[in-house]
């Protein structure tokens, strides 16, 4: 018999990229997401989708006791950094209460012994942590109300695992990004904006810390990850990076580079700026808007135990991941 998957978040980058993969697995997909039903995403047809707002207890109850799903993936969330700053409170009911909400259910339905429950941690868990590269077995330190959010969500996934031995799995992911990665995370708002400046239109890209240093993986090989993670004998909680760090400069240069612009940087601090080397022409400016109050300065995971036990590996580099965007971007403009 198909197995029968339900994913929040269904219209988000991850859950568009998770859909894909159960589909072809031969599972039934359901999925909530905010909106009304006029509104149309990819692989509808494929997808029983349930229009509802996951801080509605009452739906969601039903949602699971009538779809009893043998896998749950926790998607959605409020998942901006910069965002989390402004909208604090809404952003915990979002990422720290609904994944409490659904374990709740599965526990009060008595579905501990069917539904398997995935939820999506983050490798901002690590925030200011000195230890380089993040393992599993390192500190949090959340540096944001995103992630002191998701620390919460963290630990009442492992606690609803060793109090009710709920199947319950957290995926330590680190960044992930992909073609379809919304404009208000750095990867999209960069690629874009080379394409754009360099068909003429739009004459600078305005940025905020360019020092950070992150991780940045292929959403298509993460989402595969978290699938594995519920194919396996126990529940545990696995890093999922490629091990690599990169600082926003670079992935400046590395995009620029690909629409065969080679960035040379002048001046400090809020002064720098990244000039087209052949002309001398500004294209990168600072705009302190996009500082955030604190931020993590160097996050980099250790995939090695997701490596040695669930056999997964990333197949894309950054720079592929750089060229896939920038590409799909040149397509779009
Ligand atoms: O920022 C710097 C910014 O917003 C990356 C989410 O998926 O990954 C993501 O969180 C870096 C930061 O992602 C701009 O300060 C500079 O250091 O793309 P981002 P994020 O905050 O790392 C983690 C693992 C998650 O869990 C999150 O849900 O880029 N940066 N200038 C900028 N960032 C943005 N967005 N815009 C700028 O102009």
């Amino acid at each position: 018999m198909a197995k029968i998957a339900l994913i929040t978040g269904i219209n988000g980058q991850d859950g568009k990229y998770l859909s894909e993969l159960l589909i072809k697995k031969g599972y039934i997909v359901h999925g909530i997401r905010r909106g009304s039903p006029q509104a149309d995403i990819k692989n509808e047809k494929e997808i029983y989708v349930h229009y509802s707002d996951l801080t509605d207890y009452a739906e969601l109850f039903k949602i699971i006791q009538e779809v009893k799903p043998d896998e749950i993936y926790n998607l959605a969330a409020q998942s901006n950094v910069k965002v989390s700053f402004e909208k604090p409170e809404y952003t915990t009911l979002t990422n720290a209460l609904v994944p409490l909400k659904i374990l709740e259910i599965i526990q009060t339905l008595g579905l501990e012994r069917k539904t398997r429950f995935f939820q999506a941690s983050t490798g901002e868990l690590f925030g200011n942590s000195q230890e380089v590269p993040q393992r599993e077995s390192t500190p949090f330190y959340p540096k944001s109300p995103y992630a002191v959010s998701k620390l919460y969500a963290h630990w009442i996934c492992v606690n609803y695992r060793e109090a009710y031995n709920i199947f319950a799995c957290n995926g330590i992911l680190f960044n992930h990004e992909s073609p379809i990665r919304p404009e208000n995370f750095v990867t999209r708002k960069i690629t874009k904006a080379t394409v754009r400046i360099k068909k003429g239109l739009q004459d600078k890209l305005y940025l905020g810390n360019l020092n950070a240093k992150r991780d940045w993986g292929f959403a298509g090989d993460y989402v595969k990850a978290m699938w594995l993670m519920l194919q396996q004998d126990k529940p545990d909680d696995y890093i999922i990076a490629t091990g690599e760090a990169h600082s926003v400069r670079e992935l400046v240069e590395f995009a620029f580079r690909e629409v065969n612009i080679e960035i040379k940087w002048e001046g400090k601090g809020l002064n720098e700026v990244g000039k087209d080397a052949s002309n001398g022409r500004t294209l990168v400016e600072i705009d302190p808007a996009f500082y955030r109050p604190v931020e993590a300065n160097l996050l980099v995971g250790d995939p090695s135990k997701a490596r040695d036990i669930l056999g997964w590996k990333p197949s894309i580099s950054f720079e592929e991941l750089v060229r896939m965007m920038t590409k799909n971007d040149m397509n779009l403009v």
